[in-house]
């Protein structure tokens, strides 16, 4: 980066230091959960009985549904008596996942918080009338979540000015810029000072738009001092962090946060007969190829109509939180590996005063017991498993250090083990 002055340097420095400072809690987190829940939900994706799209949450469009339609098919039946917040928190808790990020309005134009700019939201428009983001935002600060909103900035198929709805006829036009004004801006404005703490501001598919559209959308997230937001604002917005969708990226971009975010079955939202569920071992591989590169993971899940999670993800949610348990200490707070492929799977690392940690994520157990890490020649002080702290025997060659392992790998969970070792390795 070429710095114009000595000022800008120190600018750029300070700058970067601001970031520091703000992320600081993001990069430590390292995995959070992404929430799909909307009227969409009530039907699981379905219209009139037909399942018009892969991804439930597009069915409005997918299927071409008229406004009013929408209403009597999904609105009016919209009603989740068995939600509980603080049970639906408990389970992020429970899987080791240290934020919430949760769709307070998609594509739709729903609002599943109580819209003063709006009456088609969650409390004036539907039979269930209460209002779900207030809970779940008491919910998360009761039990140390931090808490975030998704909100569809540019498409909005029910306002008369809202992108992406061109199939009802019945709509009679407004500009776009009109409906940030009356609704989107007043809406992000609500949310960011009615609900407490937010962490987390999450934009979505942006398109083109005017100079004060912009600047009114980006300038309501000055509510909140400190709210990270991702970088899905605009073309040339970057926000704090890089957005991956559905893949893992094969190395993670240098020099800047970033997070994938992935639903844990194939649809965003609640689908009907949803079969693609991950296996568990995919999910804690996921997020610890993501660690290894320095990302953080956003996994989705899917409230139902009722208000509660498929018991499919509920069970995936409970096993990572058992992994979680022994094996945390390798993805809090840790960094990028500094290998490049390793045969038998990933690496992340800490420093610390007196050395560096490394925590090897063993997928592939070597058949001989012999795990073979390159380049720490005599540097390694401590090698031990993190299920157990069974200490292990390590010895140095050209080739770098073998680590002695159990002929057998230990964990029974998702077939990933941690090997932690110490040592002045750098
Ligand atoms: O169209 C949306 C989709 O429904 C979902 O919300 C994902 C989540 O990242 N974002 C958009 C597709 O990129």
């Amino acid at each position: 980066l070429l710095m114009a002055s000595p000022l800008a340097a120190q600018e750029h420095v300070e700058n970067q230091h601001a970031d520091d400072a703000k992320m600081a809690w993001w990069r430590e987190a390292k995995f959070g959960m992404f929430v799909h829940w909307g009227v969409y939900s009530a039907t699981g994706g379905e219209f009139r009985g037909k399942m018009p799209t892969n991804s439930a949450e597009w069915m409005m469009n997918k299927a071409q549904i008229p406004i009013a339609d929408y209403k009597v098919e999904n609105v009016d039946k919209f009603n989740p008596t068995q939600f509980n917040a603080k049970t639906f928190v408990g389970l992020a808790k429970e899987a080791g996942m240290k934020y919430l990020v949760i769709t307070a309005k998609h594509h739709d134009g729903f609002a599943m918080f109580h819209s003063t700019s709006s009456p088609y939201n969650v409390v004036d428009a539907t039979p269930f009338k209460r209002d779900v983001m207030k809970e779940l935002a008491e919910a998360c600060q009761e039990q140390g979540i931090r808490f975030g909103f998704y909100y569809s900035q540019c498409q909005d198929w029910h306002h008369p000015g809202g992108m992406g709805n061109g199939w009802d006829k019945t709509i009679k036009r407004v500009s776009f810029d009109e409906y940030v004004q009356e609704k989107a801006a007043p809406e992000i404005k609500q949310l960011l000072t009615e609900y407490g703490p937010i962490a987390i501001f999450w934009w979505d598919t942006p398109r083109d738009m005017s100079k004060e559209a912009f600047d009114s959308l980006h300038s309501s997230t000055n509510l909140q001092p400190g709210i990270i937001t991702n970088d899905r604002l605009g073309k040339e917005y970057r926000g704090d962090h890089k957005t991956f969708e559905r893949h893992i990226p094969r190395k993670g971009p240098v020099g800047a946060d970033w997070e994938v975010c992935m639903p844990i079955s194939g649809s965003w939202g609640y689908k009907k007969s949803d079969r693609d569920f991950k296996s568990i071992e995919t999910l804690i591989r996921n997020l610890v190829d993501i660690a290894s590169k320095g990302g953080n993971y956003l996994l989705n899940v899917s409230p139902t109509g009722e208000g509660t999670l498929l018991p499919q993800a509920t069970e995936r949610l409970k096993a990572m939180g058992q992994w979680m348990k022994v094996n945390s200490e390798s993805i809090y707070g840790s960094t990028a590996s500094p290998f490049g492929k390793l045969d038998w799977g990933r690496c992340t690392k800490k420093e610390f005063a007196n050395g560096s940690t490394l925590y090897l994520h063993v997928f592939d157990w070597p058949k001989d017991g012999k795990l073979l890490v390159p380049g720490l020649n005599n540097k390694v002080e401590q090698a031990y498993l993190m299920d157990g702290w069974q200490a292990l025997e390590t010895s140095s060659a050209d080739a770098g250090v073998t680590v002695s392992l159990p002929a057998e790998a230990p964990d029974k969970i998702a077939s990933v083990v941690v090997v932690k070792v110490h040592g002045k390795l750098d």
